[in-house]
């Protein structure tokens, strides 16, 4: 049985994701029942939320989880009309800006489509004055830069699959809120991560490759374009604004930013610190490499981290062009002023709190990886 001592009932679509499982998080300790949508995979894809986990012959449950894809209409009508959720989150999507170029059509059904797909599930069961939906919308909307600071304001001009579908996502829900007065928004959110970002996402990939040349696991990171700059935040505090936007008067859209941007070489620079190794960068373009030119012993020691595996003079950062995008989204810095003023949203996080954290988080992972790799346990071959 489902719990229903009257608490609000959310539905998060993408809710195996880095934004989904903060989200259900929080919402959890609101005192919500928490739906999610999960896609059916050919192997877990729950580890993220895996701690949030209930017995589902538990007789009072507030965690439920529901098999569906945002690409099926039928049943995310059948499953909406079964919740009838106060609140929608549409988390799900093929997030991956490079990979939009590879599966265009799809991203656009997913992404773009599956937004309308909401919205008219939500009217066509006549929940328009129940139900409150959250569109993920993004930074990369304003793609080539037209001014800076982003704000509310600033004119879209997006540069990537991924953003034109994700265009259509935040039009359709504007379209919506004033066609059928619909309580619905977006959150025009700049990049968040944290230590349950995917792993081929730049932050998460340059910490991970840091704690593992630090553990002498791997010798190189490869990476794209290094000039980019990118206004991160950390998704905790991202999804509070998430659920702050659903609980104003007025449904309205609003930039979720830090406004405090940062190239990829200096996120690099600023990871490879945190355990006591000092880089530079020398060459251009293709040609460009980090280097160690110092290291500090008191952080190595601290953490554990054996001096032999920090070779000074040695080449650590190669740009590989497989990286690069054919059009590339220079610089993103929020203007989050509206959210300051109205929904008192300030984030807690600064980016070196958030780099040290991912750090931390990806060394204790990696120690783990070392330990099984000393113990012979690391490769299983399922197949000889
Ligand atoms: P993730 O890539 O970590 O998570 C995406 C989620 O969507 C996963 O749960 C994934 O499932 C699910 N999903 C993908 N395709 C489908 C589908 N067809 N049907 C149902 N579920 C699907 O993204 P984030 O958590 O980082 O981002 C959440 C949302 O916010 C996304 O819409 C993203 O585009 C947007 N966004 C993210 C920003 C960021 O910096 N993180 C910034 C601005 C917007 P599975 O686990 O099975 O892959
Ligand atoms: P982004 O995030 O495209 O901003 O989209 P990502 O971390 O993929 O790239 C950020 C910048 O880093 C450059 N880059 C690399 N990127 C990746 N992934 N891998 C590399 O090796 C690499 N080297 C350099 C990229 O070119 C880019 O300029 C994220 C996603 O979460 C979207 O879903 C979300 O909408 C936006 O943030 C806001």
């Amino acid at each position: 049985m489902i719990s229903t001592n009257k608490a609000k009932v959310a539905l998060i679509t993408g809710i195996t994701g880095q934004d989904g499982a903060y989200l259900a998080e929080f919402l959890l300790k609101k005192g919500y029942v928490v739906h999610g949508l999960k896609r059916r995979s050919s192997l877990f894809n729950t580890d993220r939320i895996d701690h949030l986990y209930q017995d589902p012959h538990a007789t009072h449950r507030n965690f439920i989880l529901h098999y569906g894809d945002l690409t099926d209409s039928s049943n995310l009508i059948r499953i909406i009309q079964e919740i009838q959720p106060d609140e929608i989150y549409n988390l799900a999507a093929q997030s991956h800006v490079k990979v939009s170029f590879d599966t265009p059509e799809y991203t656009a059904n997913a992404d773009g489509i599956g937004a309308l797909r909401i919205l008219d599930a939500v009217r066509l069961l006549g929940l328009t004055k129940k139900t409150r939906i959250y569109q993920a919308s993004t930074s990369e909307l304003y793609g080539l830069v037209q001014e800076v600071p982003q704000s509310e304001k600033t004119p879209f001009y997006p540069r990537s699959p991924y953003a034109v579908a994700k265009l259509y996502g935040y039009w359709i829900t504007v379209n919506y809120r004033e066609a059928y007065h619909m309580y619905a928004c977006n959150g025009i959110l700049f990049n968040h991560e944290s230590p349950v970002r995917g792993e081929t996402f730049v932050t998460r990939k340059i910490t991970r490759a840091v704690a593992k040349i630090a553990l002498g696991l791997q010798d190189k990171l490869f990476l794209g374009n290094l000039s980019a700059q990118r206004d991160w935040g950390h998704a905790k505090d991202y999804v509070e604004a998430m659920w702050l936007i659903l609980q104003q008067e007025q449904p309205e859209d609003y930039v979720i930013a830090t406004g405090v941007t940062t190239t990829v070489r200096d996120f690099v620079r600023m990871a490879f610190a945190e355990v006591g190794i000092e880089i530079e960068f020398s060459g251009k373009d293709e040609l460009e490499k980090g280097v160690i030119i110092d290291r500090d012993d008191e952080i190595l020691n601290r953490l554990n981290i054996p001096i032999e595996h920090v070779k000074l003079g040695q080449t650590v950062v190669k740009v590989d062009s497989q990286y690069f995008r054919p059009t590339e989204v220079d610089l993103l810095i929020g203007d989050p002023s509206k959210a300051n003023n109205k929904l008192g949203w300030l984030p807690k996080y600064t980016l070196p709190m958030l780099i040290k954290e991912m750090v931390d988080c990806d060394l204790q992972l990696m120690r783990k990886e070392e330990y099984l790799r000393r113990g012979g346990f690391s490769i299983l071959n399922y197949f000889e």
